[in-house]
């Protein structure tokens, strides 16, 4: 059960975030109205939310997930693996001191937020371009005093884990085609959500209630279909900057 999350709103430069996509820049206007819309859903979900004011020099510093992993007994700070990055998780942590006691990864141990993903007692850990060996087994010791499994996953080539695997609830992720057959992930069911509506994988599960991002009828039908309740937001400002509904928040 989720009752805070920290968040952090953009700041005009978030048109010059970091991309992959094609999609044009972000509108800043309309990019703060989602995020609001972002924020007033956590707080009807049930949870105080935090909301910090953008940091300059920080583009891409609104997705706070990639600052730090945190779980009911602790949170550790993670070394940012995008250079124009690196740094943001020092203003997360003292808004983190507030509730955990702390951790701090350092490099050359790698690792962001968005490729680790929390189910019960297992940290799902997927290698990446941001997230190394290293920062998982660093993660590992940080967490297995407080009797976390955790487990190292080698899929897509993905910006993070959590572009193409998510929790929904009820023993259920949503995939990747290419994370599909992971033995790692065989103990759930599975939801295949093919390309066509990749950006839809990251939907965020928040006490009983999934959050969909809009456009994406299919992905959508398939998580109503197991009898959760959903919300739908329209997110398309964040997924020029490859950013989803998990990024733009610390849930704990
Ligand atoms: C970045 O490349 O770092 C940002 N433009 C997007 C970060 C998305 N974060 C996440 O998936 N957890």
């Amino acid at each position: 059960m989720f009752t805070k999350a920290i968040t952090r709103r953009p700041g005009p430069e978030v048109v010059d975030g970091i991309t992959s996509q094609n999609l044009g820049k972000p509108d800043f206007e309309l990019a703060l109205r989602q995020h609001d819309a972002y924020v007033q859903t956590l707080r009807d979900l049930g949870l105080a939310v935090t909301v910090l004011d953008a940091e300059p020099g920080y583009p891409d510093c609104c997705f706070v997930e990639d600052t730090a992993v945190v779980c009911p007994e602790v949170a550790v700070l993670t070394p940012l693996g995008a250079p124009s990055r690196q740094g943001e998780q020092k203003t997360i942590a003292p808004e983190l001191a507030k509730y955990r006691e702390l951790v701090v990864i350092e490099p050359p141990a790698l690792i962001e937020g968005g490729d680790v993903l929390l189910v019960e007692k297992t940290f799902y850990v997927g290698l990446s371009d941001r997230t190394n060996e290293m920062g998982a087994q660093a993660l590992a010791d940080a967490v297995s005093p407080h009797g976390y499994e955790t487990v190292v996953i080698a899929c897509c080539p993905s910006l993070h884990f959590k572009t193409d695997v998510n929790f929904i609830g009820n023993n259920t992720i949503l995939v990747s085609p290419c994370c599909d057959d992971m033995e790692q992930l065989a103990g759930f069911d599975r939801i295949v959500v093919e390309d066509d509506e990749a950006y839809a994988r990251n939907c965020l599960y928040i006490n009983g209630t999934v959050i969909v991002p809009d456009g994406f009828p299919n992905t959508l039908a398939k998580v109503r279909a197991t009898g959760v309740e959903t919300v739908v937001l329209d997110m398309s400002e964040f997924r020029k900057l490859d950013g989803g509904l998990t990024c733009l928040s610390l849930r704990f």
